[in-house]
């Protein structure tokens, strides 16, 4: 799979792609990400990326030009099965848009910031507008490496162990159960009695019981 991000701060990328899963992904070739600065593509003598709002107001909008560009570049190089606009006002990234995702060839992610990118951007270029929640962040690139990294780490060969992303939280609509490791019994601080029993049926439908349980308490909506 490709990715290829759309932003002004590239930058802001390197930390979360350059360690654990997703870097071991790119290592591996099951995963290419390039991040391309938008301001690359600005025609303008002074580099400019944005305007002010024909409707007025505060704040600027990111213009068509840099991104119009630089989307047509991309596309003539290859197709894309996805060209995203993370935004607040998308669609609420879940676990099943993440598998969806992880399926794809090649997607664009495109990062807004300021009052987000002129209207005729998302008409024209984009094919899907996705939100991570209910809250504002400064501009749409940490929305953006979210996303990537929930879809990396599903596609086939980016976990070591490839069972391992099934059982997730969330992957059959249950929160995931408790986990203990080694020692049994720290400071009178005891792992339950039955993930020591060796009944490996015992301790399947604990487990089962368990996230069932936590997700009744925690997130009913999840069951309906
Ligand atoms: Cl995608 N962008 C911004 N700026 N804020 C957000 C978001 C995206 N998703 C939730 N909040």
């Amino acid at each position: 799979m490709r990715i290829d991000i759309l932003t002004l701060f590239p930058e802001m990328f390197q930390g979360p792609f350059s360690e654990s899963i997703i870097k071991r992904a790119q290592e591996k070739g099951v995963a290419e990400l390039q991040c391309h600065n938008i301001r690359d593509y600005s025609t303008n003598k002074h580099k400019k990326v944005d305007d002010y709002a024909f409707s007025g107001g505060a704040g600027m909008v990111m213009s068509i030009e840099p991104i119009a560009i630089l989307i047509e570049k991309l596309k003539a190089e290859r197709d894309y099965d996805e060209i995203i606009y993370v935004t607040p006002d998308g669609e609420q990234l879940n676990q099943s848009i993440s598998n969806q995702l992880s399926l794809k060839g090649n997607i664009m992610i495109l990062c807004g910031h300021y009052k987000g990118v002129d209207q005729r951007v998302r008409d024209h270029f984009i094919t899907r507008e996705i939100s991570i929640g209910d809250y504002v962040l400064t501009g749409g690139e940490l929305a953006a490496a979210v996303i990537v990294d929930s879809v990396i780490r599903l596609i086939p060969g980016a976990i070591s162990d490839e069972t391992s992303a099934l059982t997730d939280s969330f992957q059959d609509n249950l929160l995931a159960p408790p986990v203990y490791t080694r020692p049994a019994d720290y400071k009178g601080m005891k792992v339950p009695d039955i993930l020591l029993s060796g009944d490996g049926k015992k301790i399947e439908a604990w487990k089962e019981q368990q996230a069932y349980e936590r997700t009744k308490k925690r997130r009913p909506d999840l069951l309906k």
